[in-house]
């Protein structure tokens, strides 16, 4: 995909050169068991909350942003999960961000958001103590997402598959070991909203085939209310992943409660 510059690339060393520090690295938390231990505790989605500065779609979202504060208040507000951009040409995230956030003691587990493009970003990820990753259907043919979803195994990480649209769902639906299905309710291309998009990729025998498989599916993009957290609650997700509507409180702790 040519419009994606992945921001650390221009560092890219030989795989065995990240060796070291991937031995150094802290350990991969239980990603997936912080989402399913959150659900069945609070009767609620599981919350990933989004650590964002800026975005394309709205601008900087956030003027005095600092990643670490941001995160400890997302933490005590309740969230299981959290997961920071790290994508600096689109979303003026970091490494940096991510590497602070773990070393500041942070518990929740971390979920890595970068255009994955190569594996080697996955051992890269890992080093800054990541302990899931974001692989895009969109952008990622079949073969990718199986050799890449295998190394994340390997590596003890999460990964959560995200989709937009019937046909990328029914092919990742096709694919082995995937655990964790993002449904993407903002159209990456037109940045246009709609959080019915959710509801109508786990209708019949989609949602059928995604709770024989003990599935967990993410929402996506777009979640202001209580009443957006009920409607997609009710299409049959366990978690949800969130960033606009917390990061822009003052207090983004309360943002979690309100
Ligand atoms: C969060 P929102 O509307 O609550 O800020 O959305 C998250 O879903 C969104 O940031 C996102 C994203 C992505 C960002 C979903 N998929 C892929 C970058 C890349």
């Amino acid at each position: 995909n040519k419009d994606v510059e992945v921001s650390h690339m221009k560092e890219k060393k030989p795989l065995f050169s990240l060796k070291k520090a991937l031995d150094n690295a802290p350990p991969a938390r239980d990603f997936v068991g912080a989402l399913r231990a959150s659900n069945l505790r609070t009767g609620l989605p599981g919350l990933i909350a989004e650590v964002k500065k800026a975005s394309p779609s709205r601008g900087v979202l956030r003027e005095n942003f600092d990643p670490v504060e941001i995160a400890q208040a997302y933490e005590k507000g309740g969230a299981a999960c959290l997961s920071v951009l790290t994508d600096q040409k689109f979303f003026q995230g970091s490494f940096e961000n991510l590497e602070a956030i773990r070393n500041a003691g942070v518990k929740c587990p971390l979920l890595c958001k970068e255009f994955i493009i190569d594996a080697w970003q996955i051992y890269y990820a890992r080093t800054k103590g990541a302990d899931a990753i974001l692989l895009i259907a969109a952008i990622l043919p079949d073969l990718d997402i199986r050799y890449m979803t295998k190394i994340c195994k390997m590596l003890g990480l999460a990964a959560l598959v995200e989709v937009h649209n019937e046909q990328e769902m029914d092919r990742i639906l096709g694919i082995d070991g995937v655990e964790l299905i993002g449904i993407n309710n903002r159209d990456l291309e037109t940045f246009k909203v709609d959080i019915s998009n959710t509801k109508k990729l786990l209708e019949g025998k989609r949602g059928q085939m995604i709770c024989e498989r003990d599935i967990i599916i993410v929402g996506e993009s777009g979640l202001f209310t209580p009443a957006d957290i009920a409607y997609v609650q009710e299409s049959g997700v366990k978690a949800v992943l969130v960033g606009e509507s917390i990061v822009k409180k003052s207090d983004p702790a309360k943002g979690i409660t309100e």
